[in-house]
């Protein structure tokens, strides 16, 4: 079924995520059911951090799959397929390319554009279900001052957005992209490793409360990150290392 046949939208909500968490605890979902708001109040990243959002600027949704057929070993491919359509998105109203950070961030011009987070339900070996967040800033021009690094789909283009006609590119950019991590995810990840930030790159980050460097090569099949360090090609899984 096309992604957001079914869409539960809410003029405000504290969050998306939580609740298409609280919809597939008490109910079956559609796969493609989309959760959206014009205006999400209590939006959140990881740990908890927060996702800053003005009512009626930006794209703020949640979509739930239900990718069965998905090894648990691979579901870092529903990161590289959230992404990926994200650039995609971005790059036909821009006009530009942008470059995805590992694990699950979109950056142009060096800036954020957009953050993703994703929450995988699993049962046995399987995935029985998958939330993915997306915060997309679109016609949004400034951010609190602790955002010092973000960006929007207007600012990047300079010419007039329609909210609804992104939410609909990028519903269908993502449709796409959960066809070829089925049909074809080695392209995906080969994709992804095209656009990798700071690829080849000297960064800092941290792992185990070390601060570390290395430089970025790229992903591997299992959705890891390569950094070379002193000769050696060590791999990071998602969580394992923070940036600086
Ligand atoms: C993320 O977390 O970037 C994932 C954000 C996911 C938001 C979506 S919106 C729909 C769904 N419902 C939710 O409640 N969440 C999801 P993280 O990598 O932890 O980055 C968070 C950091 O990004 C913050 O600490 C800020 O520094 C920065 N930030 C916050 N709002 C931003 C914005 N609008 N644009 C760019 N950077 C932002």
């Amino acid at each position: 079924m096309p992604f957001g046949d079914t869409t539960y939208f809410f003029d405000a909500l504290p969050s998306t995520n939580d609740y298409a968490s609280e919809l597939i605890a008490q109910q079956e979902v559609t796969e493609g059911t989309i959760i959206d708001t014009a205006h999400q109040t209590q939006g959140h990243g990881q740990k908890s951090r927060v996702w800053y959002s003005s009512a009626n600027e930006n794209i703020t949704l949640s979509l739930i799959l239900t990718p069965h057929w998905l090894p648990i070993e691979s579901q870092f491919l529903l990161n590289l397929m959230a992404s990926l359509a994200i650039v995609d998105t971005v790059a036909e109203k821009t006009g530009r390319h942008g470059q995805v950070k590992w694990p699950n961030d979109v950056y142009i011009n060096g800036k954020k554009i957009s953050g993703i987070l994703i929450k995988n339900q699993l049962q046995g070996s399987r995935i029985q279900s998958s939330i993915i967040g997306i915060g997309l800033n679109v016609l949004q021009n400034e951010w609190p001052e602790e955002v010092t690094k973000a960006t929007s789909i207007v600012r990047e283009s300079g010419h007039e957005i329609s909210l609804d006609e992104t939410k609909s590119l990028l519903l269908s950019n993502l449709e796409d992209l959960y066809d070829e991590i089925k049909t074809d995810p080695n392209n995906v990840i080969e994709r992804y490793n095209q656009l990798l930030l700071f690829k080849d790159e000297l960064v800092q980050f941290v792992y185990q409360n070390n601060s570390q460097n290395g430089i970025i090569k790229s992903i591997d099949r299992y959705g890891r990150l390569l950094i070379e360090q002193s000769g050696d090609l060590n791999a990071f899984g998602y969580g394992e290392i923070t940036f600086h």
